[in-house]
């Protein structure tokens, strides 16, 4: 890199090199530095927030250091870079996991201890950034932090929402959503005012052949957006590689406003068409497994995509290779369906604007993209209408059709005459209107195809992909087991932890092979460290019944067993059954007399998560929590026995302070429906025991740490679809504990009775979908057990440090390095100083 720069700007750039910080006093210097120029404020008005933005800016001026030698070595290097397309990147705050990284946390709280300033209060200025829904978001932050920490080519490309995911808040017990404004202060971000790329839209295609008889299609007219490019930097743990996150805001591409309009006084118009353009990237749709094909998402979809190809294909050509290499030095990961265009922004750009031939191009397009599957629930599955893309894509409509034809042509040769296989596989569904199946489309344009935990792999093989795996063969479907950071969800969410567990296994290795956590189990007999464990989560549990307090004002006692479930909601994740369960406990309360109530384990009952503002019935169960919530935590005759709590805006910070503080965690979907959940990793990880159902990643859980650490319930995969049969055809009745919850309800023991009719019919009335009523008596009995189990306090520790023990399979780094030799073909680079 050094020999690079050129001999004028050397001495300099050498010196630069070497600044920053080193110590306490020097990070001090820059601080104060920052605050006195950079923010142009004084250090006698310097407060939480100024602190908080020149403590960041000082670490970001190192991270933008590495950053830069971290893009040279990998420019030098010219290996194979992968690229991680996805519509959501749930990163929270950055501060904390910066410094923590980089390995200066304790430079960074001395220094601002000296300052005034404790640490925490600092970190606590900064806003999420929450440029996600859920579990699909935060895993490609996850991924993120892996590819960098494992020094891989890796960037990844996303949208600038000038929105994230809403605030939620809890007025009168239901959720009303407020806009997140989250970028009135950003220092994380670098605005590439240079980088940008035209956008086109809408307008029309024609063909001419051209002399050797070839046709060429030009598509033309329509309209033209600006994307320019924010970075991110991602910093490795432990490694100074760091990685860039490219995210695209839209600009309109005529210049500031229109000044035509503007001086014949059409003053309103004039900003019109900037404002549209801006309108692309403003918001991230809240939507969770649910698709809704609003064009306007299409539009985020296909701006993002072309953006963020034309940056890869310029970087190729840098390079000067021949087209054929483009899938040797290029891998593309779609996260889920939602960047699909770019299999078809590919296939143009090699056919339309670089002459290839169809095949070839084809070929390289399929060697280039691997496609993820995070979901079987068929309304999640994307489509979009053919005359709405007609409308806003016209070439790629044509292009899909063509890249359709081949492929059923491929399929015929397959299975002559099977009209009905063709009419399945296709990649237009030949509704009214026909969509485009971008699933179909994502799967033909792969090379591999990936489900996110066995089961689910499994199950989309033989449910929803069915038909193509007999088209490709099995081999081109796989699985790859989500995983987590521990860096963030060990090491930041619980220093404590993190900090035991390093006395035990002799260094902090583990937060680099996760494996090393199997080292712990030597010391589950040993009294100096089982007693520290314990304490370690009752002083989180401490710290999460403060937060519960200055929120929702309820006192909650720390001794209590803390039952949590914090994700989005949706009725299959099943939060109706856990509050129809919570009334059960009430009402056997209720019914028993003083003294025998004492012989029952008090509970917290903790939620938290955010509806999709359409979700009706999710809105329902919201209500429904908060309204159980306000009878039974004001009722004398229960007390400390049982305490329900909904903690509004849950979000990444929130989970890194409610995740280390429970004691039992509620995983509890409909078998078959979760694909993998990535927050039983983990709780699990934090020292927390799981009730759950045999889904998604549970099962790999269980068989890591052992059945007897796991509090399994309910129905199988594989009986759902008979179970569900026979509700609609077959006789069904309702569980009995579950009827007398839903007299409760219907009593008006909890307000209005109406307001939840829509959960108990769902159940009652409506075929019970999510098998609430089949699962109910196992999950109350499963309720039982684990009471007895925390009862013997002893029994319950070990099974929290066994838990720990076994947990390393879940890292995201092992997660990474299966896509990497999988389906991506690339080694990590060699770092020197590292
Ligand atoms: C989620 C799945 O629901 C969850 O099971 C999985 O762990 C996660 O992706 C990561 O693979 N899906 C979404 C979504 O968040 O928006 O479809």
């Amino acid at each position: 890199v050094e020999a690079s720069i050129p001999e004028p700007q050397r001495k300099a750039w050498l010196a630069h090199q070497t600044s920053g910080f080193k110590d306490k006093d020097g990070f001090e210097t820059e601080v104060v530095r920052h605050v006195e120029t950079t923010l142009a404020r004084s250090m006698y008005n310097c407060d939480e927030q100024a602190a908080y933005s020149a403590c960041s800016l000082a670490f970001r001026d190192r991270l933008i250091l590495e950053w830069n030698r971290t893009q040279q070595r990998q420019t030098f290097a010219d290996s194979k870079r992968v690229y991680y397309l996805s519509l959501e990147f749930l990163m929270g705050r950055a501060l904390d996991n910066a410094m923590l990284n980089i390995g200066q946390k304790d430079v960074a709280k001395a220094g601002l201890a000296e300052l005034g300033f404790r640490i925490e209060d600092v970190i606590e200025q900064e806003h999420d950034a929450a440029l996600g829904n859920g579990g699909l978001g935060r895993l490609a932050a996850c991924f993120l932090d892996s590819l960098a920490s494992l020094n891989y080519s890796a960037w990844g490309y996303g949208l600038r929402y000038r929105y994230g995911i809403f605030k939620q808040e809890i007025i009168d017990g239901y959720q009303v959503e407020v806009p997140d404004y989250w970028l009135d202060f950003n220092p994380w971000e670098f605005p590439r005012h240079d980088v940008t790329v035209d956008i086109q839209f809408y307008g029309h295609v024609t063909k001419r052949t051209d002399d050797n008889g070839k046709t060429i299609a030009t598509w033309e007219g329509g309209e033209i957006v600006k994307a320019v490019a924010y970075d991110v930097p991602i910093p490795g743990y432990a490694t100074p590689s760091t990685n860039n996150l490219r995210l695209w805001s839209s600009k309109a591409a005529s210049g500031e406003f229109d000044f035509q309009k503007f001086n014949s006084g059409d003053y309103e118009n004039s900003v019109a068409d900037q404002q549209r353009a801006e309108t692309i990237s403003a918001v991230l749709y809240p939507n969770d497994n649910l698709d809704r094909g609003k064009e306007l998402r299409l539009k985020q979809q296909y701006f993002w995509v072309a953006a963020s190809l034309y940056d890869i294909v310029r970087r190729f050509k840098k390079s000067r290779r021949p087209w054929k290499e483009f899938p040797d030095q290029v891998a593309i990961q779609l996260n889920d369906t939602h960047p699909t265009l770019a299999v078809v922004e590919l296939q143009r750009i090699l056919v339309d604007l670089e002459g290839l031939d169809w095949e070839e191009a084809w070929n390289i397009v399929t060697n280039t993209f691997g496609y993820t599957n995070h979901t079987v629930l068929p309304e999640a599955l994307e489509k979009w209408s053919v005359p709405l893309f007609q409308h806003l894509l016209p070439r790629h409509l044509q292009l899909i059709y063509d890249i359709n034809l081949f492929f059923l042509q491929s399929v015929e040769r397959k299975f002559p005459k099977d009209r009905e296989m063709l009419a399945r596989v296709s990649i237009i569904e030949e509704s009214q209107p026909k969509m485009v199946r971008m699933a179909h489309l994502a799967i033909v344009g792969s090379h591999k195809v990936n489900g996110v935990a066995e089961l689910h792999s499994d199950l989309i093989k033989t449910t929803i992909f069915k038909d193509f795996v007999e088209v490709f063969g099995p081999d081109k479907f796989t699985n790859v087991t989500n995983g987590i950071t521990p860096r963030r969800w060990l090491h930041q969410a619980n220093p404590r932890l993190s900090e035991l567990i390093s006395s035990k296994t002799g260094s902090q290795n583990f937060l680099k092979d996760l494996t090393e956590l199997a080292k712990i189990e030597h010391y589950k007999d040993d009294k100096a460290f089982r007693k520290e464990w314990a304490e370690i989560k009752y002083a989180n549990k401490v710290r999460l019944a403060k937060h519960i307090k200055k929120t929702t004002g309820v006192d909650v006692n720390p001794s209590a067993l803390f039952d949590v479930q914090v994700k989005r909601i949706h009725e299959y994740k099943r939060q109706q059954m856990n509050i129809f369960g919570v009334i059960h406990r009430y009402l056997t309360l209720k019914s028993l007399s003083p003294e025998e109530r004492k012989k029952f384990q008090p509970r917290v009952s903790i939620f938290g998560g955010k509806a999709a503002p359409g979700y009706w019935m999710a809105k329902q169960i919201i209500h429904l929590i908060n309204a159980v919530g306000a009878v039974v935590n004001n009722d004398k005759d229960i007390g400390d026995l049982l305490k329900v709590i909904f903690l509004e805006d849950y979000n990444v910070s929130k989970a890194e302070m409610i995740i280390p503080a429970s004691d039992l965690s509620e995983h509890i979907s409909t078998a078959g429906t979760e694909a993998s959940g990535t927050s039983n990793m983990k709780f699990v990880l934090n020292g927390g025991l799981i009730i759950g159902t045999c889904d998604g990643a549970n099962i790999e859980i269980t068989r890591e740490i052992g059945e007897q650490n796991i509090f399994l319930f309910g129905n199988l995969a594989e009986d759902v679809e008979d179970i569900r049969h026979n509700h609609t055809y077959g006789s069904y009745t309702v569980d009995p504990d579950l009827v007398k919850v839903f007299e409760a309800i219907e009593k008006g023991t909890f307000g209005e009775p109406n307001d939840f009719m829509g959960m108990i019919s769902a159940v009652r009335d409506h075929g019970d979908f999510y098998l609430v009523s089949d699962d109910f008596h196992s999950y109350i009995e499963t309720q039982e057990l684990v009471d007895k189990a925390y009862r013997d306090q002893e029994g319950w520790i070990t099974k929290s440090i066994e838990s720990v023990a076994r947990m390393g399979f879940f890292s995201s780094d092992r997660c990474i390095n299966e896509y990497a030799e999988g389906i991506w073909n690339i080694e990590p680079l060699a770092v020197k100083d590292q």
